[in-house]
């Protein structure tokens, strides 16, 4: 089902050979998640992050399987330090988070695994538009894979009998008369920031519902399968570049979002003033809100401030929220 799927939607014969392994690596994920005891692995991933047993068992579980597969060449998570060589004759490179919102984990909250693929082994001065895939596995009440290939993103269901298509050509639908919903992460950013206070509390007087979990796989899920909202992830003077990871985050999600006919964005506006940056030009001269996928990766740990949900809604956001010294 999976496998045939994915080549209907364009993938070639590796690329869907290769999701197909990922997805048996995600059920083997959501397996041990039910039985996995939450305490610290005792080690700390290369943000000086502490590591619980399941961050290590998920990471451990995503290598086991890139690594013996003939179709990648190369991989990265955020668990570990550098780049891992798999197959020298793969062609593929894949860049993951085998269990984001881990810190929920023990308190049992949802939590995900994000996965970007792109060609060729090395991706530096390359940008996350140049995926050739994405996929995301959500480990909720149900766990449910969602993927893009290029096609639209599509939403299968785990069940007794393997992956079956749950919901095809997710979209965002830009009705205005859609609920609105947001997902504003790093609140604490609005103690340094008034526009971030400004723009939250304009919101919330506008009356948008708040669905933020804490887990930025579920929160974005909720957006691609309501079909409205935005989450947000701004930096702030003390961290300009905010937290969320580019290519094990980010990338991969916001590949996922404009797939859906939404929009992403770093923050950055690209406007015809050439300011380079968000602010004033972006009121007087209409913003070109830079989207995620066009941010250069410049190293494997990079950060990126994140905007992802409704094309309006993310340009909206781009333009209340001004540049910060050193954010790009
Ligand atoms: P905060 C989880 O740790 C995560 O990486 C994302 O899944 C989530 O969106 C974000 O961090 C939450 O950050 O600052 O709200 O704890």
């Amino acid at each position: 089902m999976l496998y045939d799927y994915l080549i209907e939607k364009g993938a070639g014969r590796e690329l869907a050979e290769l999701l197909l392994e990922l997805s048996r690596a995600i059920e083997e994920i959501s397996a041990v998640i039910v039985h996995t005891e939450t305490g610290k692995a005792g080690t700390q991933n290369s943000y000086g992050e502490e590591q619980l047993a399941m961050d290590k068992r998920a990471d451990d579980i995503m290598a086991r399987y890139l690594g013996g597969s003939p179709y990648v060449a190369a991989y990265c998570s955020e668990e570990l330090d550098s780049l891992q060589t798999a197959n020298p004759d793969g062609i593929f490179s894949v860049f993951h988070d085998p269990l984001d919102g881990s810190s929920l984990f023990d308190v049992n909250l949802s939590v995900g695994t994000i996965i970007g693929v792109y060609k060729g082994a090395d991706v530096m001065g390359r940008t996350p538009r140049e995926q050739v895939a994405a996929l995301y596995a959500l480990y909720g009440p149900k766990t449910t894979l969602v993927v893009s290939v290029g096609a639209g993103v599509h939403e299968f269901l785990l069940t007794e009998g393997g992956w079956k298509l749950e919901s095809e050509s997710l979209r965002l639908s830009g009705d205005a008369k859609a609920k609105k919903y947001f997902a504003p992460g790093n609140l604490r950013a609005t103690l340094e920031r008034e526009d971030y206070f400004k723009l939250v509390t304009e919101m919330m007087r506008e009356q948008y519902t708040l669905r933020y979990s804490g887990g930025m796989v579920p929160d974005v899920n909720h957006i691609l399968k309501k079909g409205s909202g935005v989450f947000m992830y701004p930096g702030m003077p003390s961290a300009p570049q905010g937290k969320l990871r580019l290519l094990y985050e980010c990338g991969p999600l916001a590949y996922l979002i404009e797939q859906a006919g939404g929009a992403s964005s770093d923050g950055e506006c690209e406007c015809a003033g050439g300011c380079g940056g968000g602010g004033a030009c972006a009121r007087a001269q209409g913003c070109q809100a830079r989207s995620v996928l066009d941010v250069k990766i410049t190293s494997l740990t990079q950060k990126t401030p994140v905007f992802l949900g409704g094309e309006v809604e993310v340009r909206r956001v781009v333009e209340a929220l001004s540049k910060i010294e050193g954010q790009y």
